[in-house]
């Protein structure tokens, strides 16, 4: 009986082993900080779009900002690029993110962009089209009826499986109270993902023209392994912003009011 109860612990130890091997291969919190605390992405760089908001986030006291300076570069830098790359090749993985859009938007914004157009299936763009949530690799790519602009932030998750399709992708896209906004795979374009060795871009294509992103990305994570829905939902019930300055302001000159009337 020792035996079978020890066997049984081995299993359930191994089966703890086996969830803990799926990595957060990347975790950018951009919180005061271009630190990666992930395990393989490296501290990332600005480009010519991004810098650091400390006004406006959706987890915790920081986020990366996109604002159209000064057009485009040629090679998919204009906002955050990882300090290193990514090999990813067919592998499972998942991206997940808060994306806030605004102002007015590149024809194929890019909030997330893996690997290069080196071969067919070798980019892995998260983006918009007409608003609408994308997943476009190279030779491929499938366009939802899922809206994600409007000013609103969404949090958005797309997993792939080891050896999957644009179209056997998965999304999940959550509101910021927690809620289940739209979900489903993507259908469509049967383009086999082959991710190449690139950095990952946050706010801008490697493609890059007219591909910059505007508005707000946050807490970007990458995973070398399939996130499920409530997996998902776990990472969207996190929403957690900087208090808005004009309530904070408000605040503020309501204290003011009373002061004055009181001193009245
Ligand atoms: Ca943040
Ligand atoms: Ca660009």
């Amino acid at each position: 009986m020792k035996y079978k109860h020890f066997g049984l612990l081995t299993a359930l130890v191994c089966l703890a082993c086996g969830s803990a091997n799926a990595a957060l291969i990347a975790h950018y919190t951009f919180n005061g900080t271009l630190a990666d605390s992930g395990t393989s992405g490296g501290t990332a760089t600005l480009g010519k779009n991004g810098s650091l908001s400390s006004t406006v986030s959706a987890v915790g006291s920081g986020s990366l900002e996109l604002r159209n300076n000064i057009g485009t570069d040629t090679s998919g830098l204009d906002g955050a690029v990882s300090g290193n790359n990514f090999a990813l090749g067919t592998g499972a993985r998942t991206v997940a993110f808060w994306m806030k859009a605004e102002g007015t938007l590149d024809t194929s914004a890019t909030m997330i962009a893996l690997g290069d157009s080196g071969t067919n299936g070798g980019r892995y763009d998260i983006a918009l089209s007409g608003g609408n949530l994308r997943l476009e690799v190279q030779g491929g790519g499938t366009t939802t009826s899922v809206a994600l602009g409007g000013g609103n932030w969404f949090h958005v998750t797309v997993a792939t499986a080891l050896g999957g399709t644009v179209a056997s992708s998965q999304y999940y896209v959550h509101n910021t109270d927690g809620t289940l906004n739209a979900s489903g795979a993507f259908g469509g374009s049967s383009t086999a993902v082959n991710t190449r060795n690139n950095r990952l871009r946050m706010g801008d294509s490697i493609q890059d023209t007219s591909r910059d992103f505007f508005g707000y990305l946050d807490d970007i994570r990458l995973y070398d392994s399939v996130l499920t829905q409530s997996e998902a939902q776990g990472l969207a019930a996190m929403w957690s912003p900087v208090p808005e300055p004009t309530a904070a302001l408000l605040g503020a000159l309501g204290m003011l009011t009373l002061l004055r009337r009181r001193r009245n």
